[in-house]
């Protein structure tokens, strides 16, 4: 028998004798109220809920145990040991070999089981006296303690022992993500956000199981990473943003940074560098790149589509290749977004000849392209991604050559779109999009040529036009991101709005934890703790 295997039943039988030592010797039966598992407000909602009725006492007694052969089990124990200190205060240790007795114990165990149908699918069974999250990966695992922190209590029970017990209902979870590509984006480069806000976001995200975090890092307004082989790109074009704010970028330590804490959230960054339109801030840094004939200034408006690169001078390629090599060498991720949208000064033949060059760019080196919808005119192979915002079209010739699509129609899933005509901060130009709107469509049905097999998933890009500080970004974002993310994660027949509504109603004990400065949509009858939430509520209703 293999070591490692010997390793895990040697720990899994020693941690399930120690239970049962802990109960002989101590022979305390407790008495549970009865729960129902089916009824928690988890997002996004699992595959399968069976429910039997009684409890786990989480307690400061419980350990943690993971598997120990596969990568990444023992961070992911030690970020469920993190999540429960940070709502109860527990501090459970994780593979401590020296305990005695053990009553209690959450296992997250490797597994090949042929019920997960991908690497980020799991099992959660909850008994009184374990709870096991089994998964292919650590990434299942780590999808399984999202749903597991959702159903510990925001409060202690104290009457059912001497000491504080978290009552966690028992039953079974099945659960598989509907699409491989969850995703948000966020617009860096008309308004800055600072690697502590992307960490913020990235938490959040993280918490409704998304998995993608697509950074738009250039555009006409600013460039927001370091190219070490251009450095003017920061040095003049760092410094400008929408208004008149002072811009900012990320050193590529900085970029790393992001990238790895993304990571330990099991979350791909896909960094963008918007071309060829979207690209004044680049050219006003290196005036050569320059294609619409015009002398550069600075620009700070919101205006779209008037710069373009010279798509036919060869240093605009060589450019183009020394950025894309040094930002794919820190992105461990398979992708790499080109923009390609609103290139509106570009005639399009010069299009056409420059995403196919680009494309070629981006494979040499390693990684896959997406683009937004337009480069779809181009003559890209199938391995290249159209990320769908506007024009149907665009999607199905994506189809037809055998791409993928990653849905983001604008009407739908754009969260700089304003709520309301009375909610701050957003523009309109797709549409109102309220938290039902948001909710309320089917992204395996949206454009009717296309089969679920074409679809990747979808993503929700926040544009950054109107909103400077991350309190305006949760504004806009939450609470429509979490819809999103149960359009990405949970199979069409087990969503419906009016059963989303009341869980999303109970988000806000982790939204308030979290100080999420969400938009309190009177759409939504929020609770806290299961009550209804006395007014006023923070935020911008008052
Ligand atoms: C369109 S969507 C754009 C962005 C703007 C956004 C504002 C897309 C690919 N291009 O440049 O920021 O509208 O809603």
């Amino acid at each position: 028998m293999k070591k490692v295997v010997l390793l895990k039943i040697v720990l899994l039988s020693a941690a399930l004798i120690a239970i049962s030592c802990g109960e002989n010797k101590k022979k305390i039966i407790l008495n549970f109220p009865v729960t129902n598992l089916e009824l928690e407000h988890i997002i996004p909602k699992p595959s399968k809920i069976i429910a039997t009725n009684s409890a786990f006492g989480l307690d400061h007694t419980t350990v943690i145990y993971t598997s120990q052969a596969s990568n990444g089990f023992k961070e992911v124990g030690d970020f469920l040991s993190e999540s429960i200190k940070e709502k109860t205060a527990l501090e459970l240790s994780v593979n401590d070999t020296n305990l005695e007795t053990v009553d209690r114990i959450i296992y997250l165990n490797q597994t090949e089981s042929a019920e997960l149908e991908t690497t980020e699918s799991y099992q959660l069974y909850i008994s009184k006296d374990s709870i096991i999250i089994n998964a292919k990966s650590a990434e299942g695992a780590f999808r399984g303690v999202q749903t597991l922190r959702q159903i510990i209590p925001n409060k202690s029970n104290d009457t059912i022992t001497t000491h504080k017990m978290w009552l966690v209902p028992t039953g079974k979870i099945i659960d598989n993500p509907n699409f491989e590509y969850r995703g948000a984006m966020l617009d860096v480069a008309r308004h800055f956000f600072s690697v502590a806000d992307v960490k913020k976001y990235i938490d959040l995200l993280a918490y409704y199981k998304i998995n993608k975090l697509h950074l738009h890092l250039s555009d006409d307004q600013g460039w927001r990473i370091e190219i070490k082989s251009w450095p003017l790109l920061t040095a003049v074009s760092g410094k400008t943003e929408v208004g008149s704010g002072e811009g900012g970028f990320y050193t590529q330590e900085e970029y790393k940074d992001i990238v790895a804490y993304a990571a330990k959230h099991y979350m791909t960054i896909i960094p963008e560098i918007d071309m060829p339109g979207h690209t004044n801030a680049a050219s006003f840094a290196y005036p050569i790149l320059n294609g619409n004939g015009k002398t550069l200034k600075p620009y700070t408006g919101t205006r779209v589509g008037f710069s373009t690169f010279d798509t036919n001078k060869d240093t605009v390629y060589a450019f183009i290749d020394d950025v894309v090599r040094e930002i794919s060498a820190i992105t461990p991720g398979p992708y790499f977004h080109i923009g390609g949208d609103e290139s509106h000064v570009t005639k399009k033949k010069d299009y056409i000849y420059f995403v196919d060059k680009v494309e070629k760019i981006v494979q040499k080196h390693g990684k896959q392209m997406i683009g937004w919808d337009e480069i779809m005119q181009a003559n890209v192979d199938s391995s290249t991604i159209a990320q769908h915002w506007s024009t149907a079209a665009n999607a199905i010739e994506g189809a037809r050559k055998g791409s993928k699509i990653i849905l983001s129609p604008a009407k739908k899933a754009y969260l700089d779109m304003q709520y309301d005509s009375l909610s701050k901060h957003g523009l309109h130009w797709a549409a109102y999009i309220p938290v039902d709107s948001a909710y309320n469509w089917i992204p395996e049905k949206f454009i009717k040529e296309l089969q679920k097999e074409n679809i990747l998933g979808i993503e929700a890009p926040l544009w950054s036009e109107t909103i400077t500080t991350m309190a305006e970004l949760e504004y806009l974002a939450f609470p429509r991101i979490i819809g999103y993310a149960e359009l990405g994660w949970t199979i069409e027949e087990n969503r419906n709005w009016e059963d989303f509504k009341v869980r999303l109603a109970n988000q806000t004990p982790y939204l308030e934890k979290m100080n999420v400065n969400y938009y309190p949509t009177t759409l939504i009858d929020w609770k806290v703790n299961g009550v209804e939430k006395t007014m006023p509520l923070k935020g911008y209703r008052q």
